[in-house]
């Protein structure tokens, strides 16, 4: 049965390249969270469009569950292909289509990574200012599937802001170019829109026309170490008012010893719970100046202990490094992670009810917390004990996301800031989206999937 729906796919796209050894199944059917066993049918290498469409088609037909795929990196499982999905992998449709200086629009197909684009607009003297640590594997297509966010969310916002257009092909194979880069467009339902965080459960999105922005000024990166908590938000409060921040991202002494464990290098002596990295614009001394004098605020003010500017694009990376090589540092022990947002007025209130929860519930477990503070999004990662089973470990770190969805519920906040729902949050995303959402969501599903081929099993059943 298994090898005549795949003869029959072959036969409709002779070009398609298919792959259905261990291997490759393996490879292609995990992303980043590595719970679920992967078991994918094969994996679906198209090159074209056309293909694209072929397999969509097909798929429908034959009742083939997909699973849209780029990059992987994802920590959510929306990528995960563990019943028998065919992988459509986006990985061979990687260029770069076109630019118009006129409309500073690039356009690349989905599966280009972000690292690439960003040197894309480089090229053309401007600006893809998304960006996070994974940008070296990571696809256009997969950040559009789960609106990513990153490190400078606070300056530019989310993918989102930066879509002008997208072409997907429909959950019928038919193709739709939804808002061809139009900066005004008030003619009905934005479907881009629609389609930016669907999880690719309502289209595959083959191509994306990327605004651009001006590159950014010259930029200064300072360290700072901080004495308590509170320090976080006042110092971010003292920073937003007198720099002009790009990043203001956070992590905590715990995480520190692990990035450093990893071969990062220390870049200040004292140990301190807490720490910033700071990104603002310095073209020039007087802003040099005011980072200096808000330096000096925070110190008197005792929100802040220590820092150190960096004086070189080497010494700025080193910095960085400290922040964004916290993941990988921890992947080894497999992790338990939550990725949450909440307004960042509710931020002061809602961090000390969570440590209290943390410290309560996970009393023999290492808490690893940090992420992009300055836009209300903390990411919080458990490490299991190492005399502790797995489904154990699991089980008791479900529980207590129930607890933090509770408290989110109660302050506002969201179980997923960037990381999407996929398989990770899917039972907790009552905690942050109403019934009626709910079931609207699951109309406009119906209406885009009639057969419910994409995705199954993600963001909702
Ligand atoms: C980051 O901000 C990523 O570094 C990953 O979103 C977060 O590993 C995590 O929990
Ligand atoms: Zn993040």
């Amino acid at each position: 049965m298994t090898e005549s729906r795949l003869d029959d796919l072959t036969a409709r796209a002779p070009g398609l390249r298919l792959l259905t050894e261990l291997a490759d199944l393996i490879h292609y059917g995990r992303d980043w969270t590595r719970r679920w066993g992967p078991a994918p049918l094969a994996v679906a290498l198209p090159s074209t469009v056309a293909e694209v469409q072929t397999i969509v088609r097909w798929a429908n037909e034959r009742q083939v569950s997909l699973v849209p795929s780029g990059g992987r990196t994802g920590l959510s499982g929306g990528a995960v292909a563990a019943r028998g999905e065919l992988v459509l992998s986006l990985e061979r449709m990687n260029r770069v289509l076109g630019f118009d200086a006129t409309d500073r629009l690039l356009e690349v197909e989905a599966g280009i990574t972000l690292q690439a684009v960003h040197e894309a607009a480089r090229s053309h003297g401007l600006l893809y200012p998304v960006d996070f640590a994974a940008r070296g594997s990571c696809t256009i297509g997969g950040n559009v599937a789960t609106n990513a966010g990153g490190i400078r969310v606070i300056r530019y916002g989310t993918t989102r802001e930066w879509i002008g257009g997208l072409t997907v092909v429909a959950g019928n194979g038919e193709l739709l170019e939804l808002n061809r880069g139009l900066v005004k467009n008030s003619s009905g339902y934005d479907l881009r829109q629609l389609m930016i965080g669907s999880e690719g459960t309502l289209g595959v999105v083959v191509g994306v026309q990327l605004k651009l922005a001006d590159p950014p000024p010259p930029v200064q990166t300072m360290l700072l170490a901080l004495p308590h908590m509170d320090a976080l938000m006042q110092v971010f409060g003292l920073f937003r008012t007198q720099l002009k921040l790009q990043a203001f991202e956070f992590f905590t002494d715990v995480a520190l010893g692990h990035v450093l464990a990893h071969g990062a290098k220390r870049a200040l002596d004292a140990n301190q719970p807490y720490y910033v990295v700071a990104e603002y614009d310095a073209p020039d001394d007087r802003d040099e100046q005011a980072a200096l004098l808000a330096f000096e605020e925070g110190v008197r003010e005792g929100w802040i202990s220590d820092g150190v500017i960096a004086q070189s694009e080497a010494q700025a990376a080193a910095l960085w490094r400290l922040r964004e090589g916290i993941t990988e540092s921890l992947a080894p022990r497999k992790p338990y992670k939550n990725d949450i947002a909440l307004r960042i007025s509710a931020m002061p209130a809602f961090l000390h009810e969570m440590q209290a929860l943390l410290a309560r519930e996970y009393p023999r477990m290492e808490v690893v917390w940090f992420g992009h503070i300055g836009d209300g999004n903390l990411h919080i990662n458990v490490l299991p004990p190492g005399d502790m089973a797995q489904a154990e470990f699991l089980a008791h770190c479900e529980r207590v996301t129930r607890l933090l969805a509770d408290a989110l519920q109660r302050h506002g906040g969201s179980i997923s800031a960037e990381h999407g729902i996929g398989l990770v949050k899917k039972p907790y995303l009552g905690s942050t989206r109403s019934a009626a959402e709910i079931a609207l969501m699951r109309g406009v599903r119906q209406v885009c999937d009639p057969n419910g081929i994409l995705n199954p099993g993600k963001l909702f059943d």
